[in-house]
C-alpha cells in the first residue's frame, strides 16, 4: 500500500506512528515567541529521532468543547513550527487543520500531509487540497468538537463511518484528488461513545474503503476514562494495547503522544505476525 505524500511515496507495508505535536495555548503555546518555537521543534525533533514516519502540528484544539481559533492565531502557531522542522529533518510534515488558507500555507512551508478531521468539508478545503502537492488524512466526525459528545448516535456505526468515508473519497475523486493520496481514519472519539469506538476498533480491516490505509488515533483520549477510569498521563498502556490490536486488525498509521512507547507495541505486534498470528 503506497501512500503519495507530495513529491515522495512512502510504503505503508509496515505500520507506521504519526507523532503528535500540539501547538496550541492550552497544552503550552501561545505562538510565536521564540522559546516556544523552539521548544515544540524539539519535541518535533525529538519524536523524529524515535521513530515517526509523520510529525502532525496542530494550532487549533479539537477536544470536545474546545474554543475555534482565528486563521492568523492558527498560522502564527503552525508555521514557524513547521518551516524549522522542514529545513531540520526529512521526515514528513502534516497540518492538523481544516482551514483552506492554513493548508495552503503549511504546504508552502514544508507540509506534506492533511490531517484534516472534516474531510474537506469546509467551504473551499477540497478544491485547496486538490491543488497542493500533499496527502491527505479523511476523517470521520459526527458533530462538531464543541458539541460532538452530547449524544452521539448511530445505527450501525461500521457501516455509517464507512459510508462516510466513501462519500468523501468520491467528493476527492471529483475534485481531481487521486485516491492513492488519500489515508482512511474512523476519528475515534469524534462524536462517539465508548461503545462507537470499540466497535470502529473491532472492524479496522472493514475500513479500508477501496482498500486505502486507516490511520487510527486513541493516544490520551476519553475512551479510557470509561473503560479504564485513568486521566490523561494514565492512559498510556491503554493507548498501547489499542494500537497493538488495531494493528493486528490491519491499521497502517498511529496517531500517538508516545511515539517510542508505540513503536515498540508496533513492533511486537509485527512479530506475532510473521510468527503466524491472526485474527
Ligand atoms: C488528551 C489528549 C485527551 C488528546 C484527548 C486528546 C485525531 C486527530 C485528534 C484522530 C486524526 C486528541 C487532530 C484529539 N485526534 N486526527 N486529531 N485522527 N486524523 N484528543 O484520531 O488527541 S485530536
Amino acid at each position: 500500500m503506497l501512500l503519495c505524500c507530495g513529491s515522495r511515496t512512502l510504503d505503508l507495508t509496515e505500520p507506521l506512528v504519526m507523532g503528535v505535536l500540539n501547538v496550541t495555548p492550552d497544552s503550552f503555546f501561545d505562538g510565536g515567541r521564540y522559546d516556544q518555537v523552539e521548544s515544540a521543534v524539539q519535541h518535533g525533533l525529538a519524536m523524529a529521532e524515535a521513530g515517526a514516519a509523520f510529525i502532525d502540528v496542530g494550532g487549533e484544539s479539537t477536544r470536545p468543547g474546545a474554543q475555534p481559533v482565528s486563521d492568523e492565531d492558527e498560522l502564527r502557531r503552525v508555521i514557524p513550527v513547521i518551516e524549522e522542522l522542514a529545513a531540520r529533518i526529512s521526515v514528513p510534515i502534516s497540518i492538523d487543520t481544516s482551514k483552506p488558507r492554513v493548508m495552503q500555507k503549511a504546504v508552502a512551508a514544508g507540509a506534506t500531509l492533511i490531517n484534516d478531521i472534516y474531510a474537506l468539508r469546509a467551504p473551499g478545503a477540497l478544491e485547496t487540497a486538490a491543488a497542493l502537492p500533499a496527502a491527505i488524512c479523511l476523517m470521520h466526525m459526527q458533530g462538531e468538537p464543541r458539541t460532538m459528545q452530547a449524544a452521539p448516535q448511530y445505527l450501525d456505526v461500521v457501516s455509517e463511518v464507512r459510508c462516510f468515508l466513501e462519500q468523501r473519497i468520491g467528493a476527492c475523486s471529483k475534485a481531481g484528488i487521486a485516491p492513492d493520496r488519500l489515508l482512511l481514519d474512523p476519528g475515534i472519539g469524534f462524536g462517539k461513545r465508548p461503545e462507537h469506538n470499540l466497535a470502529l476498533l473491532a472492524r479496522v480491516a472493514d475500513l479500508k474503503v477501496h482498500g486505502r490505509p486507516v490511520l487510527i488515533g486513541v493516544s490520551r483520549k476519553s475512551m479510557f476514562q470509561a473503560l479504564l477510569s485513568r486521566s490523561v498521563d494514565q492512559r498510556l498502556a491503554g493507548g498501547l494495547a489499542v494500537a497493538t490490536a488495531s494493528v493486528l486488525a490491519g491499521a497502517s498509521v498511529i496517531r500517538t503522544h508516545d511515539v517510542s512507547e508505540t513503536l515498540d507495541a508496533i513492533k511486537i505486534a509485527r512479530v506475532l505476525m510473521s510468527a503466524g498470528f491472526h485474527l
